[in-house]
């Protein structure tokens, strides 16, 4: 026996696309399981699989655009069965219709509609009665829409409609007593179908058969325990049954169809289900929405060019990475800002004693390396500023070395180079470091131990301007302070105002690690520390 090769059906169009591949080679599928699932410019319809089987080979992908009679997959023949079940199932186009043929098998259905049968399925018991008759002749119907409704003594259950068509014919009413195979409406169903129903199908087109080893009641009706367990197998191992009408508002919606469960015959998902699932994630709390349960809205995506010319370049990786880092330290830093000044009058007057010592020796003193000596002092007294707290925020790490953090503005961002041990250092040292790191950053040439390891960042604006600022903690560690342009300020004396040079301090810290009173009194500290240099060396 050779294999048999599976054609596009006539799908009512001149040419559709190949949306979904729902079988490989080896499934065995059974009569009426998708094959493929075709999208035109007006519908999207499932082939159906003509009869039980094996699949031999797809001979189609996603994204293929096809047309009526085009090559779908080869089936492994079944001992000459294929001839003699050919009219029972809606089978595509036949390749060879001369071959086998059984006499009242209609191979390929007119692209006109056809007037087709719709009976009761498998429904578990006998003589049930008709509680509901939900349509009504010249209704337009989806596949899957509830046709009747059924209530036994064991459950309600819908019979829903196999096609999308128009009913012509209701041949039951509300009381009627219905059992398998009972003629429920007739249809007009669209040239979509691939073959004519036969008068009086051996099989109802509805039918759904249980598993040879199932109870029927089992079978019987969606809403059953005892189908359940046997749908969650079915949908683990089988690709995704759903008709043409359910992926369609699946689409819509944007929702991935592998997520839903399937409450029609053998695990089919109905639209009730897409229906019901999309109201099951609205109805979800908000924070199981987002990542990291934080909540932040999206930003929404602007045209601007609507308003105006418009130019866009990539940021920097240095300056996306910084981005990063600013948005995770400020979402999951509570901050809080302290603002100070510190009279550094003598201290200006010191530097500036130093300049012609500066240049003698290659060094340039800026205020930089004072503010780094008064904040390793400062740091030693208060411990808490030179630590770090535990991700579970249970504990707080307290660092036993003082190495600080420089803000260095680049070209392509910002860089945070670490001098080690400042505590321990020399002005002078401390200057020259500043300028060695600075310069290196600038020329991308830090290695990553010289921006690791620190406990404390200075981020300083002075040589720009600006009265104060708030800068972002530098986390994990707890307080960063930003340091804005000294300014010459009336001060009262306790007799006169005198001109005073004021510099403004801006301490940012981890409210979780630091309370406020900590951080006054560190920045009272560090204005004692630079009033007068002196104190540095008690
Ligand atoms: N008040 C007044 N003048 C100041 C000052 C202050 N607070 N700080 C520095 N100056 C003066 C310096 O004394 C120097 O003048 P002189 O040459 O006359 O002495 C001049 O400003 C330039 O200083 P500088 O910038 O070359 O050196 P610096 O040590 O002050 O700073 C560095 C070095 C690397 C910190 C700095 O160049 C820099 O990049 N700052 C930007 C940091 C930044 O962007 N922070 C923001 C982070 S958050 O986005």
């Amino acid at each position: 026996m050779t294999d048999e090769i599976i054609k596009v059906p006539d799908i009512g169009s001149d040419g559709a696309e190949v949306i979904e591949v729902c079988v490989g080679a080896g499934d065995q599928v059974e009569a009426e399981d998708s094959l493929i699932v075709l999208e035109s410019d007006k519908a999207t319809m499932e082939v159906p699989a003509p009869r039980n089987g094996r699949i031999v080979e797809v001979l189609l992908k996603v994204g293929d655009k096809v047309s009526e009679g085009d090559d779908l997959l080869k089936m492994a023949a079944e001992g000459g069965a294929v001839a003699a079940e050919a009219p029972e199932a809606p089978a595509p186009v036949a390749e060879t219709p001369a071959a086998a043929p059984a006499p009242e098998a209609v191979p390929a259905a007119p692209a006109a509609s056809v007037i087709k049968e719709v009976r009761v399925p498998d429904i578990g018991s006998d003589n049930v009665p008709v509680i509901e008759v939900s349509v009504k002749p010249g209704d337009e119907i989806s596949e899957e829409d509830p046709l009747v409704t059924l209530e036994s003594d064991k459950a309600t259950m819908e019979v829903p409609s196999p096609f999308s068509g128009v009913v012509t014919e209701v041949k039951v009413k509300e009381g009627d007593t219905l059992s398998q195979g009972d003629l429920v409406v007739m249809m007009e169903v669209a040239g979509a179908a691939p073959v004519a129903q036969p008068a009086v199908p051996s099989q109802a087109p509805v039918v759904e058969k249980p598993a040879a080893s199932q109870p029927a009641a089992s079978a019987a009706a969606p809403t059953q325990p005892a189908a359940e367990s046997n749908r969650e197998l079915e949908q683990a191992n089988k690709s995704i049954h759903a008709g043409p009408a359910v992926r369609k508002i699946a689409r819509e919606f944007g929702v991935d169809l592998s997520l839903v469960r399937g409450s029609g015959p053998r695990s089919r998902i109905l639209k009730e289900d897409v229906q019901n699932y999309v109201k099951a994630k609205l109805s979800e709390p908000k924070s199981a929405q987002v990542s990291g349960g934080l909540g932040i809205p999206q930003m929404p995506a602007v045209d601007f060019s609507k308003w105006g010319e418009v130019e866009e370049k990539e940021l920097t990786r240095l300056r996306q990475v910084a981005a990063k880092n600013f948005q995770r330290s400020w979402l999951n830093v509570p901050h809080v800002t302290q603002f100070d000044e510190s009279d550094i009058t003598e201290l200006e007057d010191f530097r500036k004693s130093q300049k012609a010592a500066a240049q003698a020796r290659g060094s340039k003193l800026t205020p930089l390396p004072f503010m780094l000596k008064a904040c390793a002092y400062a740091l030693k007294e208060m411990p808490q500023f030179c630590a770090s707290l535990s991700p579970e925020v249970d504990r707080i790490i307290y660092k036993k070395y003082v190495n600080i953090g420089v803000a260095v503005d680049t070209p392509d961002g910002l860089l945070v180079p670490v001098i080690k041990d400042v505590d321990k250092k020399g002005l002078w040292e401390l200057a020259d470091e500043c300028v060695a790191l600075a310069e290196k950053a600038r020329n991308k040439q830090l290695k990553p131990d010289e921006m690791q390891g620190g406990c404390f960042t200075i981020s300083s604006l002075g040589s720009v301007g600006g009265t104060a600022f708030t800068p972002i903690v530098n986390a994990p560690e707890v307080a960063i302070l930003g340091i804005s342009k000294a300014e010459i300020k009336p001060k009262w004396n306790g007799t006169e105002f005198a001109p005073r040079l004021m510099l403004p301090l801006s301490l940012s810290y981890d409210h979780r690690a630091i309370n406020g009173a900590e951080a006054a009194r560190f920045t009272a500290l560090l204005g004692q520390l630079l009033s007068d240099i002196r104190n540095i060396l008690l």
